[in-house]
């Protein structure tokens, strides 16, 4: 029988929302998006509302009933056990845990990239503020429009501190996005993806971040267009890769990747993994924010509890490889820092 396509409803000018748009093209998985607001659509649907809720929610049908559910990393691999072909997650644990890291540092850091860049720089507000609300509606009324523009900016700019940008971290953040291009931009003259000639669910976590970063926000874009043009034409590539044929040789052993993997563990271990560790320190002692030194700058922001979930699932991952395996990553991860946010215990 054929299955109704997956429905899911987000935004233009959401990162996870085009994460999860390329990826289901890229699988070949039938899918029907709406543009708008998912709180709407479950009021639409009549189904109980995840909370929080995000973009983008998915509508699975279970035993019948619709469910709204929300949190792309879980639905990759959800998606994974509904339709087996055009895998994103590779089979062998060393790779799939390095993909794991990728996914985790695009979702939870790159995203402090997309946040400042999109709210912090008065030129790049303005742009959101006028295209985020058409984003949802073209044909929104001029004046529902100007309301919704001031809304949207006044809310946004007041959370700039959740992803702790402000005037203090704005150039930690700039020189960390700088040296993310450039590693990218070595490591795509090597290879297609992260992993080797097919993409993983870290090449959808990145691509959903650079979307914005390069679609939709003008400073970040500038800087892209300087720093790495590979990047640029990596995340048109990545917009749609339905036609790419992927075979299980394509993504080599760890020990064959290129040494231009290293830059991206780099810049993980340099700037997300102290973050994540203080992160972690202050959700088990309680405490609502934290400061660490970040790049060699003070950094403070507010604790958060999902994050500090996705540094214990990382770890969880870390202790479930074999002791080869687990010995083949701290190799590879050896005075990268990303090996700080590890531990066996
Ligand atoms: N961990 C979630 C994050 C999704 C997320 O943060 N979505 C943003 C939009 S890109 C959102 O809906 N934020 C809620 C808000 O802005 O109120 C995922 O991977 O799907």
């Amino acid at each position: 029988m054929m299955r109704q396509p997956i429905r899911l409803v987000g935004g233009t000018g959401s990162p996870y929302t085009q994460k999860m748009v390329a990826l289901l093209r890229y699988r070949r998985v039938p899918y029907a998006i709406t543009w708008g607001q998912p709180d709407q659509a479950c009021d639409a649907l009549g189904v109980k509302k995840p909370a929080p809720i995000f973009m983008p929610t998915f509508f699975f049908e279970e035993e019948g009933t619709l469910t709204a559910t929300t949190d792309s990393t879980p639905i990759i691999r959800r998606l994974e056990e509904m339709y087996p072909c055009r895998s994103v997650l590779p089979e062998d644990p060393v790779l799939a845990f390095i993909d794991y890291l990728i996914e985790d540092f695009a979702d939870e850091w790159c995203t402090k990239y997309m946040f400042h860049y999109r709210w912090h720089p008065k030129n790049d507000a303005d742009n959101a503020a006028t295209l985020l609300p058409l984003g949802l509606d073209v044909s929104l009324p001029s004046d529902a429009h100007e309301q919704f523009k001031r809304y949207i900016a006044d809310r946004q700019i007041n959370r700039l501190y959740v992803v702790g940008s402000n005037d203090t971290t704005a150039p930690i953040i700039d020189a960390s996005y700088r040296r993310f291009l450039a590693a990218m931009e070595n490591h795509l003259a090597n290879q297609k993806f992260m992993l080797g000639n097919r993409p993983a669910a870290g090449d959808f976590g990145l691509y959903g971040q650079l979307t914005q970063l390069v679609g939709f926000d003008p400073t970040p874009r500038t800087i892209a267009h300087e720093v790495s043009p590979r990047t640029v034409a990596w995340v048109d590539h990545m917009h749609d890769q339905s036609g790419h044929e992927p075979k299980e040789q394509d993504w080599p052993r760890l020990e064959d990747q290129p040494e231009s993997l290293k830059g991206l563990m780099d810049e993980i271990g340099r700037v997300y993994a102290p973050a994540q560790l203080a992160n972690a320190r202050a959700v088990k002692a309680g405490e609502k924010t934290w400061e660490s030194e970040i790049d060699g700058v003070c950094w403070a922001q507010q604790t958060f509890p999902y994050q500090a979930k996705c540094l214990q699932w990382t770890n969880e991952r870390y202790r479930a490889l074999g002791n080869t395996d687990r010995a083949r990553v701290d190799t590879f991860l050896q005075n990268t820092g990303v090996e700080r946010m590890l531990s066996r215990a």
